[in-house]
């Protein structure tokens, strides 16, 4: 974390170089044009340098709490060009006011100054543009695109494993639930949400992607922070998960067995809703739906049920047969569910209230949709 402090750093001073750099060039070509080209002959560049320097003066305190603030309340580069703009707008206003308060801003220093503001925003906007992408080229080491992965301590190695597979750089770890560990698969492991913060507005990484929960468990306001940053947060996702449920058996078969899941930990999505089905007999066929939104954990404590999975190009059936077996399925995935002893029962945990808008209940529709939403995953 240190480094990317350091590194922030090192890139800032670089940005405020480079305004100043685009200031001078922007100055000399102002001078030139002006001075130079309308043959101003009473004024030659050398009277215009202390206009310049009172101008370096001002970009440098004007960069220094612009970028501070911007830090703080995390840059928007969407707004580049009206940043750019705000900036230039207030060194120009200061110098302005110096200039006509002092009286002793002639008629050629007015205008020249005018000129090298307007100069001035369209090299720093190119220059910037220009600047990031090379920072951004040295910093893709690997040539790979760099990500931060978000996920539960349980689903931590598949989520590595499977974007190493996609050929991403996976620099950074969040846990959604805090472990009191520093690295995994000596990966930093980051452990609050404002040094994840801090990572995206540092630039570090290019990717956020979540591995095993539902998008619902990431704070808005690190949605938002992507979004300013024009950071993909991507779902890696499975759509379907067997669990095991962790199950307590004592030694004397006469005190049973206990099962239990915990939220986060085992349920990569918030509750909100859980129903149970019962009273049913053998052979029943329940299901033929898909949810848009809805993820779910399925478990069955009593009896033997097959869900009968199907995300439009191939089918799976999972078999529900002990209490110590669970099965995650996310949206987007067409069920069937097949009661193969009476009796069963079937428990769901939901990350949805119930709504019935929120069901594909068609099965043409559900391909369409599952096909439309592969296509806007690419
Ligand atoms: C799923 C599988 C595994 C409610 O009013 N509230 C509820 O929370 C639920 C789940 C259902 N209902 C009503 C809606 C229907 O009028 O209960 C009736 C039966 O529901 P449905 O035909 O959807 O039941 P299943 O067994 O086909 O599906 C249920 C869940 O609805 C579904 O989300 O994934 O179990």
């Amino acid at each position: 974390m240190k480094y990317d402090v350091i590194h922030g750093r090192l890139r800032y001073i670089s940005f405020v170089i480079l305004n100043l750099l685009c200031l001078f060039a922007a100055n000399t070509a102002a001078a030139w044009i002006y001075l130079e080209k309308n043959n101003f002959k009473r004024y030659g560049f050398d009277d215009y340098k202390p206009v310049m320097i009172i101008m370096a003066v001002i970009d440098v305190g004007v960069a220094l709490c612009f970028n501070t603030l911007q830090r703080v309340y995390r840059r928007r580069k969407r707004r580049e060009l009206i940043k750019n703009l705000q900036h230039i707008g207030i060194s120009f206003v200061t110098l302005s006011v110096i200039l006509f308060s002092l009286r002793q801003g002639a008629e050629y220093s007015r205008v020249t100054v005018f000129l090298a503001y307007g100069i001035d925003y369209v090299f720093i906007t190119g220059a910037h543009v220009i600047w990031r992408e090379v920072l951004r080229a040295f910093r893709r080491e690997s040539g790979r695109p760099t990500a931060l992965l978000m996920t539960t301590d349980r689903f931590v190695d598949e989520g590595v494993e499977e974007l190493r597979k996609l050929n991403i750089d996976v620099k950074y770890i969040y846990l959604l639930k805090n472990l009191n560990i520093n690295e995994i698969d000596k990966l930093p492991v980051i452990k609050t949400w404002e040094e994840t913060a801090s990572v995206i507005c540092w630039e570090e990484i290019e990717r956020v992607y979540i591995y095993g929960l539902d998008h619902q468990m990431v704070p808005e306001y690190l949605v938002n922070a992507c979004r300013d940053m024009r950071l993909k947060l991507d779902l890696v996702d499975f759509n379907y998960r067997i669990i095991d449920v962790k199950t307590i058996k004592t030694e004397d078969p006469k005190y049973g067995a206990l099962s239990f899941l915990e939220g986060k930990r085992d349920i990569p999505f918030p509750i909100r809703r859980v129903y149970w089905i019962t009273e049913t007999e053998a052979d029943l066929h329940r299901g033929f739906h898909a949810h848009k939104m809805n993820c779910q954990l399925l478990y069955c404590p009593y009896g033997k049920i097959d869900i009968i999975l199907d995300d439009g190009k191939k089918k799976t059936t999972v078999t529900l047969d002990e209490p110590g077996k669970g099965l995650i399925l996310m949206p987007g995935l067409w069920r069937e569910m097949v009661w193969q002893q009476s009796g069963s029962v079937l428990c769901v945990l939901a990350s949805e209230y119930y709504d019935a808008e929120e069901y594909i209940r068609n099965y043409d529709e559900f391909v369409a949709y599952s096909n439309k939403y592969r296509e806007a995953g690419k």
